[in-house]
């Protein structure tokens, strides 16, 4: 069986390492992206044995970067069958009176922007052999605004809307687009959100039990097994004890 190509940024922690752990296993060729080599190095190594993997190090915020570690990739892994844009974070939690300029530009360039350059360069393959499938991970900060996500979830409310967009743009060309909204995942997210303040991270996900980020990588390799006919369009996921964005039942 040939195995599809799946290029998955943000792999070098959270959901986007959780998943290519998991597509390692179930068929696929990975090709993994993040900003820090020595981890993407790591987790290739770990996977070798079960698959082949490509790694590229690049910020997606730099478009000429992310357009030439793209365009630059050896001719036996262009062909991109599964595109996976993961690679986000929040910066920062304040309320938009007192918000920080430099978060509200990270969380743009990286969530929207870098989402839009990485597809730029992968999409045209795609409508080519009229076949792919994307997946964009939203949140459910894309959904429902919360206090002090003001810029977050607006960078995720985005996200919904291209992936909105994809879908019907992509259509004639066969291709899928899914949207994927977690709720609580205990990841890095939290750590990169309050800036390398691990304990009050950790807060976040006190009194409750979070969703991993494998919860996550079952729900992509479900959506990517889905028969040729079918695709799941959107999907949110909470853990049990979320009800929505901004409530939680802590013990
Ligand atoms: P992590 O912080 O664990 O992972 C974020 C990943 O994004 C890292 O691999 C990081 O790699 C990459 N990344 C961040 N900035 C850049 C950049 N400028 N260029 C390239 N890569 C970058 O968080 P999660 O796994 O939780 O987050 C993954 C996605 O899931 C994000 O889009 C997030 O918004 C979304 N999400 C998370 C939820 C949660 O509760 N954790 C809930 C809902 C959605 P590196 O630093 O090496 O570049
Ligand atoms: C990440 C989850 O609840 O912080 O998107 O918005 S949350």
């Amino acid at each position: 069986m040939t195995k599809r190509i799946a290029l998955i940024t943000g792999a070098t922690s959270g959901i986007g390492a959780a998943t290519a752990r998991l597509l390692a296993k179930n068929d696929f060729k990975l090709i993994l992206c993040g900003r820090r080599a020595e981890r993407l190095q790591l987790i290739a190594d770990e996977l070798k044995n079960l698959t082949e993997v490509h790694t590229l190090s690049f910020d997606v915020r730099d478009q000429q970067a992310t357009a030439k570690g793209l365009q630059n990739l050896p001719a036996d892994w262009k062909a991109i069958d599964v595109l996976i844009n993961n690679a986000g974070n929040a910066h920062g939690l304040d309320p938009i009176q007192t918000g920080v300029i430099a978060d509200w530009d990270a969380m743009i360039d990286i969530n929207v922007k870098g989402l839009l350059y990485v597809s730029k360069e992968v999409i045209p393959g795609m409508t080519d052999r009229r076949q792919g499938h994307i997946i964009n991970i939203g949140s459910i900060a894309g959904k429902e605004v919360y206090p002090n996500g003001n810029v977050y979830c607006a960078s995720k409310f985005a996200v919904d809307a291209l992936t909105k967009g994809m879908r019907m743009d992509l259509n004639p060309f066969g291709i899928k687009v899914t949207g994927i909204h977690p709720g609580m995942v205990e990841t890095e997210f939290s750590v990169v959100r309050f800036k390398g303040d691990e304990e009050k991270a950790s807060t976040v996900y006190k009194g409750f039990e979070p969703l991993k980020p494998v919860d996550i990588a079952d729900v992509i390799l479900y959506t990517l097994q889905a028969p040729a006919h079918v695709v799941l369009a959107d999907i949110t996921i909470f853990p049990t004890a979320q009800g929505s964005a901004s409530m939680v039942k802590r013990s």
